[in-house]
């Protein structure tokens, strides 16, 4: 057997422990005891599968898919890309193919001990986290993961959802995806055995296994309460992510996470298969193979198309330091105002304002919405 590679470059933080388990196993098993041996048998009715569709084209997913919020599995969506009839071949030649895209442009690169089994996690006091970061191109990376797949004890990389245009130009003429309008551009996440805890994104998602196999774990939105989420402004992975490890979860500490593995869906997803992961769903993404490749989209607002930055989580923390801390009954009437002018809104609550004053309470041009921002910018700086 061949000795310890050696670690990229780079401050080491402190680590994390975690036994390397199947999580699948792990879910069956919950199951088990949740359900008895009904839930164990493979059948198509089997809880906790993904609907599955094949050679899905742009309607099917924008009409039928898209206004389900729910999730699915797009089996060979990418089949015919280059990239993927490349990474079936090998990964050395995979890696060749990425490689030749590398214009030397550097993404951020994540590296963790082999201690870590490859879960991006805090550190041991959660003031930090359990890896180093340094900079390196796609190249660079691609070779150090051909290098590390000849090792066992590997340390574990990941490059998270870096822009292909800066990084690989040229690589998404060739690989294109069809379903999506092309102003939604792609991101490429490379790595070696890598778990990305459940967070959710504010942004619809596709996402395709170009290399490797990837393992989907989702759980919908409403569980939130049973995936004891953790830090808000402060999480490995910039959104917040769940405290709780799938693969080895501490039910005496998250008792909860018993019921959101009784309504979590899994997948498992080869080169060339795609997973359409609605906003705001909960996902954990197990990669499991020594060299893998996803590239995923990210859109807001209209299905398929690019939409704003805007970010509903900068307005729950304005939430947070301005109405958790008011007397309950106080937080109760906010609760009654908020549910009139945003959850429960309707034509009807604006209709006595002529339309030419209705201001934030009516459509909100662009140039509104920048008169908007700047007020809440001079606001927040008082
Ligand atoms: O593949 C991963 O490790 C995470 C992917 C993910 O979170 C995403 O596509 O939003």
């Amino acid at each position: 057997m061949a000795t310890h590679p050696a670690p990229l470059a780079g401050s080491s933080g402190q680590a994390g422990l975690e036994r390397p388990v199947d999580p699948e196993r792990a879910l069956r098993q919950h199951h088990w005891r949740l359900f008895g041996p009904r839930a164990m048998k493979p059948s198509t009715t089997e809880p906790g599968r993904i609907s599955e569709y094949r050679d899905v084209d742009a309607a099917t997913f924008r009409e039928e898919i898209v206004p389900g919020y729910r999730p699915a599995v797009l089996r060979g969506l990418v089949a015919q890309w280059p990239a993927v009839q490349r990474a079936r071949t090998s990964i050395q030649s995979i890696g060749q193919y990425l490689s030749a895209f590398d214009k030397g442009g550097a993404v951020d690169v994540m590296m963790m001990p082999p201690h870590v089994h490859g879960r991006l996690f805090y550190s041991d006091d959660m003031r930090g986290f359990n890896f180093s970061r340094s900079k390196a191109s796609i190249g660079e990376v691609s070779d150090k993961l051909l290098r590390y797949a000849k090792f066992e004890g590997r340390p574990s990389l990941a490059v998270q959802s870096a822009l292909i245009a800066d990084c690989l130009p040229g690589f998404a003429n060739e690989n294109r995806l069809t379903i999506l309008d092309e102003s939604v551009l792609p991101r490429i996440w490379l790595g070696n055995a890598v778990t990305t805890p459940a967070h959710f994104d504010e942004s619809n998602n596709v996402a395709c296994v170009v290399s490797g196999t990837r393992r989907f774990t989702l759980f919908p939105p409403e569980q939130i309460a049973n995936l004891y989420i953790g830090p808000l402004g402060h999480a490995p992975t910039g959104t917040p992510i769940s405290l709780v490890s799938l693969a080895n979860p501490d039910f005496e500490r998250f008792p909860r996470f018993r019921d959101a593995l009784a309504s979590a869906l899994v997948a498992e997803l080869e080169p060339g298969d795609a997973i359409y992961i609605p906003t705001l769903w909960w996902h954990h993404v197990q990669s499991l193979a020594k060299y893998n490749i996803l590239v995923n989209y990210w859109w807001k607002g209209q299905v398929g198309a690019a939409g704003s930055a805007d970010t509903a989580l900068n307005c729950l923390l304005h939430c947070l330091l301005t109405l958790k801390h008011l007397p309950a009954e106080h937080r109760q009437v906010w609760k009654t105002i908020f549910d009139h002018y945003v959850f429960s809104a309707n034509a009807e609550s604006v209709e006595h304002i002529p339309v030419h004053v209705r201001g934030v309470l009516g459509e909100i041009s662009p140039e509104l919405a920048k008169q908007v921002k700047a007020f809440l910018v001079s606001q927040l700086q008082r």
